[in-house]
């Protein structure tokens, strides 16, 4: 046998068994239930990467329950993410950004232990015009006994584990189960994730600061002062901006160069845009567990109990310097507030 390992890739499946003999009395079931991920997102990437050729571009015609317009990959991922973990015997529950409802598989069998909520196709406005989409995904472990609607409603910290697959130049899926976060690649010669980036750790200071500019005049303040600072090198150097309009792409830049994203809230937006079971919580789990911190401006996202799974949060997510000058930010607003409400007259 040949002593060099390096040929041998270690795959996502390989890697995810290895993890699971961490958890004492863990079965095959969690890595069967991953595959079921890694199995849609191969079929996705097929389509992804023929977008163009098989009269899969652009609108499907209807609105979905976010009131935006569904496109076709949109329609054609959530159909295959869907039907790729219902098979699984340990899914209780998936919900999906596309539909309005969860969908309960498997209301009370006792092996069906888990919920996976998911984005299919972040981004998918972006796809007509040739840019890095993405698949989201969270999963957390329901109560034991007969599944009751709102079980489902769960703070991030309860997350067994989260990630993304990027569609970008290559596809690549990152994943964290509670030990790191881990990246692999996906070979298209073999058709499989291979471990390309093991234990990715956050930067502690980055140079990219990724938010839309066009918000500006309509931020809370301590974004807005936060922004200057970015800018003008107040903490340390002066940041450039990057944003790509993609939540997974503009994340994964961030998670692998540093520096901070920013989706804030707005006069018209209070609650920003993106969602905080299939956005913000896998992407604040994968953060934290890379050394990094996510907030929604006030607390941890991780801490935020939904009212309802298609909930909006703000959110901001970076490395610790960063968001340590958030935090500055946001306190020194608080100061100003608090001094000014005593100068007012009663
Ligand atoms: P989607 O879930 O409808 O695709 O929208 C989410 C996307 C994110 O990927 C991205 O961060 C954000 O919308 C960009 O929004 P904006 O165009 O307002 O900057
Ligand atoms: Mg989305």
């Amino acid at each position: 046998m040949s002593s060099d390992r390096s040929e041998y890739p270690v795959t996502v499946q390989q890697h995810i068994l290895r993890e699971q003999k961490r958890f004492p009395g863990a079965s095959g079931e969690f890595s069967w239930l991953l595959s079921g991920i890694t199995l849609a997102a191969k079929m996705i990437e097929a389509k992804v990467r023929r977008a163009g050729l098989n009269n899969i571009l652009g609108a499907q015609g209807d609105i979905n329950v976010q009131g935006e317009v569904q496109q076709k990959l949109d329609v054609y991922a959530n159909r295959v993410m869907s039907d790729s973990l219902g098979v699984r015997d340990s899914i209780a529950v998936i919900a999906s950004e596309e539909n309005e409802q969860p969908t309960v598989l498997r209301r009370q069998s006792p092996q069906a232990r888990y919920i996976v909520v998911f984005d299919p196709l972040d981004g998918s406005s972006n796809i007509d015009v040739n840019v890095s989409v993405g698949t989201t995904f969270s999963i957390i472990k329901r109560p034991q006994g007969v599944y009751c609607d709102n079980d489902i409603l769960r703070p991030g910290y309860e997350q067994v584990a989260a990630g993304y697959v990027l569609y970008g130049s290559s596809t690549m899926l990152v994943y964290t189960a509670g030990n790191g976060v881990h990246g692999f690649t996906l070979d298209p010669g073999i058709g499989a994730f291979v471990l390309s980036h093991e234990d990715i750790r956050m930067p502690t200071q980055g140079k990219y600061y990724s938010v839309n500019e066009s918000h500006y005049a309509d931020m809370p303040p301590e974004f807005r002062k936060y922004i200057d600072g970015l800018r003008s090198g107040q903490y340390g150097r002066k940041y450039v901006s990057r944003y790509i309009g993609s939540m997974v792409a503009d994340f994964h830049r961030t998670l692998l160069t540093g520096g901070v994203f920013i989706y804030p809230p707005t006069k018209s937006h209070p609650s920003g845009k993106l969602r905080l079971m299939y956005e913000a919580n896998p992407v604040a789990f994968l953060a934290e567990q890379a050394g990094g911190k996510a907030t929604n401006g006030q607390e941890r996202v991780l801490n935020l109990m939904p009212d309802g799974i298609h909930d909006r949060t703000p959110l901001i997510v970076g490395g610790l310097t960063e968001m340590t000058e958030f935090e500055k930010c946001r306190r020194d607003a608080l100061r100003q507030d608090s001094s000014e409400l005593n100068r007012a007259p009663i």
